[in-house]
């Protein structure tokens, strides 16, 4: 097939599921095309059957809010036209599927009128948050019901959108995925522990956009109480608006040195091979694809009860579960598994099983396969 992939490039869930997803539609021999502002943070520009096409957005002094949605619909019919794609495949609702609508629009009333199919997947935040803003819910909905076909990245999700934009189109619930051969305890990797850690120290790892809804502080709450007990560093990746409130807490807390602020990074997986413990004491998930990321590299989850969170960590098992805001649940729990080496590891593997046995894209890839063929079929 030939698939044409809008997402936003940026640090983002979304964004490393739609590459990801490309990379592995990639592999297995479909022709790829990523239509977007800039080229998503995963992709190297070297890949075979992997396309990248930029989209300009011009910018006179007239807009204000220069048009980008429009300029990607534009572009999105372009490329369409010019390398046949048989189907659109946007990541995150606002504003891409209603830019893969007037893109579709676009080529089915212009000769020689070809079908330019779409599929929608919803990720979270464009319902959860974006999507229940009035100036955006009515287009969202919108949008979402003009799609060929619509997935979501978790039951959870689906029912919320079902229920909150009372959408009639069916939902198809396919999972984020890891690519366990990619994510896993390389001993390769380990190596680099000694830059981050001393010998007999733990590491807790958080991996996020730094938003609101990561609650930073409660990170930061949760490792100042694991520190005073059980020697350790925290590695924070990735970068965004609360990251200066993280900071300052550390800092009030005395302790800002045992908090390494690494920034955005490309390989995650180098860092999490040599991690123990990862938090996620998020306001909301609707999955939690870090949670998933950690546990493919025998990293225990210590994540909040929310969203969609529970259809990836099970609590007890594969990692813990706690109420949100409540720091102390999370770091009893960090501080008994992390002063317990052998059911510290023992968790571990459990964690990477949970991960293989349901969320490695050997088992969702072809359901995203089989699902574009049946969407091909209806429209055609
Ligand atoms: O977490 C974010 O704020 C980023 C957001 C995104 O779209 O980039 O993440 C959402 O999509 C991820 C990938 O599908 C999910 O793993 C996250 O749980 C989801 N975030 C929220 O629901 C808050």
């Amino acid at each position: 097939m030939k698939i044409g992939i809008t997402c936003y490039p940026t640090y983002g869930g979304s964004g490393v599921v739609a590459t990801e997803l490309g990379l592995e539609l990639a592999r297995r021999d479909h022709e790829v095309h990523f239509i977007s502002y800039s080229q998503p943070i995963r992709l190297t520009g070297s890949e075979s059957n992997i396309h990248y096409h930029e989209v300009e957005v011009s910018r006179y002094p007239l807009f204000e809010y220069p048009p980008y949605d429009l300029a990607l619909a534009t572009r999105m019919a372009e490329v369409s036209q010019l390398y046949e794609l048989d189907l659109l495949h946007v990541h995150y609702a606002i504003p891409h599927s209603v830019s893969a609508l007037l893109a579709k629009q676009m080529l089915a009333a212009t000769p020689p009128r070809r079908k330019l199919p779409f599929v929608t997947t919803l990720h979270g935040t464009d319902i959860t948050l974006v999507g229940l803003d009035r100036s955006y819910l009515p287009i969202t909905r919108f949008s979402i019901e003009q799609s060929d076909g619509v997935t979501a990245i978790s039951q959870y999700l689906r029912e919320r959108t079902l229920k909150v934009f009372d959408i009639k189109n069916h939902i198809e619930v396919i999972t984020n995925f890891v690519n366990c051969d990619d994510y896993f305890r390389n001993p390769e990797w380990q190596a680099q522990r000694r830059e981050y850690a001393a010998d007999g120290e733990r590491i807790l790892v958080h991996l996020s956009n730094f938003r609101p809804v990561k609650r930073m502080t409660d990170v930061i709450e949760i490792f100042d109480r694991v520190h005073k007990k059980i020697p350790s560093k925290l590695m924070l990746i990735g970068d965004g608006p609360d990251r200066s409130q993280a900071e300052w807490l550390a800092v009030q807390k005395g302790i800002h040195e045992h908090v390494l602020f690494l920034g955005k990074q490309d390989r995650v997986q180098e860092k999490l091979a040599f991690s123990d413990v990862m938090l996620l004491p998020s306001e909301l998930e609707s999955f939690g694809l870090a949670a998933l990321e950690a546990m493919a590299c025998e990293v225990v989850p210590i994540a909040t009860r929310v969203g969609g969170i529970p259809e990836v960590v099970e609590h007890g098992v594969t990692g813990y579960l706690a109420d949100v805001g409540d720091v102390e649940a999370m770091s009893r729990y960090a501080i008994d598994l992390l002063g317990d080496e052998s059911r510290l590891r023992a968790m571990g593997k459990q964690a990477r099983a949970g991960a293989r046995a349901r969320f490695c894209t050997s088992k969702i890839i072809p359901l995203y396969e089989e699902f574009y063929r049946r969407v091909l079929a209806q429209s055609s």
